[in-house]
């Protein structure tokens, strides 16, 4: 399958990973928005979070737990962070394969999209 973070997972295209275990795979952003900006996948490709099954809940859970690590491991857990998920066009989504972003580092503002 032709996908960036498949390729990613599969080592095909490096990344600068943060976390990693059996399910997930945590990397940093190529285009940080923020000074911490790091994306959390799942290793099954999952092509939204429309595309989410009842099957793959655990996984999103699985998600959250990883976020709350890589904030501890990067240092934002205690100032904070922000978790986000684009889904499609009109959510900005360019990368189709399920991701969260973590960003913190600084005070973060309203928005960041
Ligand atoms: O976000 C997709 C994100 O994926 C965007 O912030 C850039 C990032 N990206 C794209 N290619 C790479 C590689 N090769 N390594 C790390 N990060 C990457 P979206 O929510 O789909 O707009």
């Amino acid at each position: 399958m032709d996908c960036l973070f498949c390729k990613i997972v599969n080592g095909e295209i490096p990344s600068k990973k943060v976390l990693e275990n059996d399910q997930l795979l945590v990397f940093h952003d190529i285009q940080p928005a923020a000074p911490v900006h790091v994306l959390i996948i799942p290793k099954k490709h999952i092509a939204s979070m429309n595309d989410v099954q009842p099957e793959d809940l655990p996984l999103i859970a699985d998600i959250h737990q990883a976020a709350q690590e890589a904030a501890r491991e990067l240092g934002i857990d205690k100032s904070g962070f922000r978790l986000i998920n684009n889904c499609g066009r009109d959510g900005e989504q360019t990368v189709h394969h399920l991701h969260y972003h973590l960003l913190g580092g600084t005070r973060l503002g309203a928005l960041v999209g």
